[in-house]
Formats: structure tokens, sequence, C-alpha cells
């Protein structure tokens, strides 16, 4: 990292110049708990709306260029005419997210059900999640299971592991060359006594033995409280073994709330593991050897607040964290870090850490051609109100539906 100031926020510029956040087609949906779900005027009626919408997001920030989808909550009957409206909109599909929760066939699991017949219609649904990645180009599958027990001895604790082992290999050997499967991992819940794949240990070990192309997926929300994500970032990244993240807050569990809203120290923190693991900016590592490709998505529902300015608001959240991450000055936390200075190293952290970057991104914004202040230029822009009045009848995102 250059020394003078000027030179320094010129390179970190140049760095969140490269950033790109995903962001998820359901956020824009209707969604609550399962209490409530509170509609919301003017939400997307159709896949093509969500898109639309997300678009939005990509135009006052300018790094939101991808959407991921959600199968079957996003079915179409032509999904090389869904990516086509994507890239009209000025966007593009992402990871495909596979749902294999949602039928009642899936009470006892979907991998992992003792019932043969239910894995079958499991995996060929994922099968099927690969023929859209297909039709859309995009380059990842997410898996996410729900699967589990509720109650000791209702089911056989490691046949459900070889059961998602056979799974996800018939999965992976259908994946193109180019293509990558990304498995999260969640502590509990729907499952509350065992979970089949809880902890980044259980995807970690799948995914080695999967191959190259099986990553782990981050969700910052799916960890016991105090668990220290950060690390978990670095032993992965390590490992070349981070596939994504899905970033939200949380304050209890499962929370989705916005990204950086609850533990800002945190997402920094995590942000420092990624921009120090060298998978921000992307670049090939010291080998040479392609990046590490991570995909740095949002997965959050926008439960009471409005949902476009909740996803502008997250985006703008990761690349404050971002941009401090970046102004971390490397050199002198390693000296520090070496010569077993703890109060300086911490300093040197803590100092990119109260840096206030927003001057910064509001300048790298207004020479990009972006509205310095993107929550602002949105509510300008008047197309909350537009879609209020045009749309009737917006869907629910799916949770809970
Ligand atoms: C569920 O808790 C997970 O966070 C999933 O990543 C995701 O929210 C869901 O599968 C929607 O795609
Ligand atoms: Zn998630
Ligand atoms: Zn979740």
């Amino acid at each position: 990292m250059p020394d003078t100031t000027s030179e320094r926020a010129a390179a970190v510029k140049a760095a969140l110049r490269t950033q790109s956040i995903e962001l998820p087609s359901w956020a824009f949906g209707n969604s609550g708990t399962r209490f409530k779900v509170f509609a919301q005027p003017g939400v997307p009626r159709t896949p093509e709306e969500k898109i639309e919408d997300a678009a939005q997001v990509h135009r006052y920030t300018g790094i939101a260029p991808s959407v991921a989808l959600h199968i079957p909550w996003d079915e179409v009957d032509d999904y090389a005419a869904l990516a086509a409206h994507a890239a009209s909109a000025g966007v593009r599909i992402g990871t495909i997210n596979a749902n294999v929760f949602q039928d009642d066939d899936y009470r006892l699991g979907s991998v992992t059900n003792p019932d043969p017949r239910v894995r079958r219609k499991a995996v060929d649904h994922l099968l099927e999640c690969v023929d859209v990645m297909d039709a859309t180009g995009s380059r990842d599958l997410k898996l996410w299971f729900a699967d589990g027990t509720n109650y000791p001895g209702q089911d056989d604790i490691a046949a459900r592991q070889d059961r998602l082992a056979d799974a996800l290999d018939e999965v992976y050997a259908r994946l193109a060359p180019h293509q990558r499967m990304v498995l999260e991992y969640k502590l509990f819940e729907p499952a509350f006594y065992t979970t089949d794949v809880p902890d980044w240990g259980t995807a970690y070990a799948h995914c080695l033995r999967l191959g190259e192309r099986a990553k782990v997926v981050v969700d910052t929300g799916h960890h016991a409280p105090g668990t220290n994500i950060e690390f978990i970032v670095a032993f992965l990244l390590r490992a070349g073994k981070l596939g994504a993240f899905d970033f939200n807050s949380r304050f209890y569990a499962d929370d989705d709330l916005m990204a950086g809203a609850a533990d800002p120290f945190q997402l920094f923190r995590i942000m420092h593991e990624v921009v120090r693991g060298g998978a921000f900016p992307e670049g090939p590592g010291p080998d040479g050897s392609p990046g590490a490709g991570v995909c740095f998505m949002l997965d959050q529902c926008h439960n009471i607040e409005p949902k476009i300015p909740g996803q502008i608001r997250s985006v703008l959240n990761v690349q404050e964290a971002t941009a401090k991450a970046l102004l971390v000055d490397a050199a002198a936390l390693a000296k520090a870090q070496a010569a077993g200075d703890v109060l300086g190293a911490n300093s040197v952290l803590m100092d990119a850490y109260n840096t206030d970057v927003r001057p910064l991104l509001a300048e790298l914004r207004a020479e990009d051609g972006l509205d310095p202040d993107p929550m602002a230029a949105y509510a300008r822009s008047g197309y909350g109100e537009r879609i209020a009045a045009e749309r009737v009848g917006g869907a629910q995102a799916g949770w809970g539906a």
C-alpha cells in the first residue's frame, strides 16, 4: 500500500471500483416472521420485477451488478429470457439457490430423508437447478439444507451423513467445468436437535472430499453467539475453500437483518481477513493460480423497513467495511506483530476501523458519475412511489408462504 495519504486513498478507490455485491431476489418480496408477514406497497409480482428492483440498487450504488435467484420462488418458463431481461435492466443473474425445504415431503429431511423416494425427488430438484444455471450462465449452485432431526434417536446421525454425501456426489458430477457448488451451514433451525450441515467443519469436510469446485458458504447469521467468524473466514481462505458469503446481521439467531447493522465492527474484521487473505481485491494467487473467486452476497429480508432502500443501505455498509479494511496499514501491522507489539498492532487495526470513510466513498461515486448519496438519490428518483402505484398484489418472498 502506498505511503502518502492521497496515494493510499487512490489505491483504496481503485480496489473499491472492482467490488461487486450480489443481491438476493427474495429481499424484494414480502417477508416476515412465523408470526406475521407485513405486506408492503409496490413489491414485485414476478421474478422480472424483482430483478428490476435489484437493478435500482445497482444503479445508485454501482457495486451490485448481480441478483441471486431462488428456485422455485423465481420459477419461470424461460430462464434464458430471464437472463436477457436482467441484462436489459443492467444486471445479471448470479447464484442459483435451491429449495428442498418447502414441500410436505421434506418433513423428515430432503437429501438425508430416510425414504429413498424423497431423497430422489430432492436430488432431482438440485439437478434441475443446474439446468437453470446452464440457461442463465450462473457459476454457482448454492445448497442450504434444512435437514436434521428434532429428537434423540429419531434417525441415524451417521447414516444421514452418508445420504448427504451420496446426494452431493451426484450433483457435483453434473456440474460443468466452469460451475461450482457452494455449501452453506447453519447451526440450527428448522431442526433443533441435530442439523445435518451445522457448522463450517462439516461443510468443509464434504467440500474437501468432493473436489476443487465445492466450497463453503459463510452466512454470518448462522453461528452460535460469540463465534469468531473472522477466524473461520481466515481458515477457509487459507485452505482455498471459501466460496461465498451470505451477509446479514443477527442479534439473536438467524435474524437476516441488514448487513453491518448489528455489528459493523464484526463486518470490518471479516473484511480485514478477506483483504489479508487476497480474496479482495481479487487477483491471482502468489503462484499464478486463479483467485479465490469468493461471491459476496447478501442474504436478508426486510420485514419492516422498505426493501430497496434496505438493500442500498446494506450494500453501502459492506462497502464502508471494505474501505476500512483496505485502509489497514499492512506493513505497519506486520511490523508490530513481528515485534510482539500487542497494543501497537491493535491500534493499527483500530485506526483503520475508526476512520470515517464516507467522504472518500462520496468522492469515489462523484468521480464515477454516481450520486455521492445513493440513499437520497434513490428517494428522490420517485421509483418507490411509481411501483407502489403500478404494482398491485405483490408476491411474498417465499418465507412462511
Ligand atoms: C437459510 O437460513 C439460509 O440462510 C439460506 O441461505 C437462504 O436464506 C435460503 O435458502 C433462501 O435462499
Ligand atoms: Zn443464507
Ligand atoms: Zn439463514
